[in-house]
């Protein structure tokens, strides 16, 4: 089979290809990155296998897009090529508009191009999010059923982007799937979302900055937990459906900032009360979503696929890793791995 995977040079499109371009080797993984701020070649261990090619394409350009894509007239698409962080969102709202809805759009037209109506064996997976519908009470958690209430731009492009996925398929008869994950967690996430930020911090003595009062809930799930329900649904899921993910792990983030504390003093033989003692509260996010949980019933009736990893084992590997690949956090935070991309895949944005 051949498959499309975009933004496979970031956090879950790297774990997702490090774990099925090796379990597949029969398949060709065509891996499109724009190589933003976000994406890393130094992320893909199974970069050099023959069956992964990368090539460096922004999702934004139409016509590159359509020459690649009916090129490789892929059997499957995983998309999950997106500017991904709320923060960013909040300060610059226009690449998200031009990377989740443009780009979304853009491969959707390329996709119907190369198909040309011959839609048998083919799927377009696209990978969103538990945001695109706003933020829970103390009770309750999402379904399939729960109304669109995306609350920042972020979540309002990923919302975008899962409606024009719904209308090509209702439309044009596209052999479309959606999911919509909680929090991710794991190896290679980039050291600006909380886990892997807080772990940084914490191994360099630096301030802990927990937004608000630190109570706002997050559903955490390990990233490979991930990429195997989206496999599971690009293969055996129906089509034309959505699919929400999660990994029945809801914590407040003041517990996930102490549980990051204990877990690094731990494994560097320091003081607990030290790391502890970095926790530092700062001015809440604009718009702070409260609370996120989701329902994962449908896809593990249907599917089978539950979370394997429990929050404190898979915080604990993540710890480990950190520890164990600074050279890779201290590269992503240089910016040097910035010059080795320019030198080996064109300077290009
Ligand atoms: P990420 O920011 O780590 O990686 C995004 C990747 O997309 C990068 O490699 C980047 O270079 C690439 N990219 C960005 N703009 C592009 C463009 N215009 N053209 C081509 N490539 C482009 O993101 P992530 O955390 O790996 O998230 C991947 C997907 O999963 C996103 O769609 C995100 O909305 C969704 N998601 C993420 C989480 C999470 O917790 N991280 C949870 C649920 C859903
Ligand atoms: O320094 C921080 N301090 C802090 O308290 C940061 C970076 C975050 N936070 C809080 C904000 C959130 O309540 O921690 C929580 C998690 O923040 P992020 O890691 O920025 O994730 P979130 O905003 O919840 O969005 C993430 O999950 C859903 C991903 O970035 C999205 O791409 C995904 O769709």
């Amino acid at each position: 089979m051949r498959i499309l995977v975009t933004g496979g040079c970031g956090f879950i499109g790297s774990n997702f290809l490090n774990l099925f371009v090796r379990e597949h080797p029969d398949d060709v993984f065509l891996n499109l990155d724009a190589l933003t701020y976000a994406g890393n070649p130094q992320s893909l261990e199974v970069r050099d296998l023959p069956n992964h090619h990368l090539v460096r394409l922004d999702l934004a350009e139409a016509d590159e897009v359509m020459r690649v894509v009916k090129d490789f007239d892929p059997h499957q698409v995983a998309h999950f090529a997106a500017e991904s962080h709320v923060d960013r969102s909040i300060l610059g709202p226009s690449a998200f508009i031009r990377a989740n809805v443009q780009g979304t759009l853009h491969l959707l037209e390329a996709c119907r191009a190369a198909w040309d109506g011959g839609f048998e064996g083919r799927v377009f997976h696209h990978v969103s999010t538990d945001e695109v519908y706003g933020e829970l009470g103390e009770q309750g958690a999402f379904s399939e059923e729960s109304p669109y209430q995306p609350n920042s731009p972020y979540s309002a492009s990923k919302a975008a982007s899962d409606h024009l996925v719904r209308a090509w398929g209702k439309t044009y008869g596209m052999p479309v799937k959606v999911t919509n994950c909680s929090n991710n967690y794991g190896p290679y996430q980039f050291p600006e979302k909380l886990i892997p930020l807080m772990i940084q911090n914490a191994l360099e003595d630096k301030p802990l900055p927990v937004y608000g009062k630190g109570e706002n809930v997050r559903d955490w799930l390990f990233v490979q937990d991930h990429a195997r329900a989206i496999w599971e649904v690009m293969n055996r899921g129906r089509l034309g459906e959505t699919y929400l993910i999660g990994g029945a792990s809801e914590r407040r983030n003041i517990e996930v900032v102490r549980a990051i504390a204990h877990a690094v003093a731990e494994e560097t033989d320091a003081d607990p009360q030290a790391k502890l003692d970095l926790i530092t509260y700062v001015t809440d996010r604009p718009g702070h979503d409260f609370r996120y949980a989701i329902d994962h019933s449908k896809i593990t009736n249907e599917l089978g696929w539950r979370p394997t990893v429990a929050f404190e084992e898979g915080l604990r590997q993540t710890v480990r890793w950190q520890i164990s690949r600074q050279d890779w956090v201290r590269d992503v935070q240089s910016g040097s791995y910035r010059e080795w991309i320019d030198a080996n895949y064109g300077a290009r944005l």
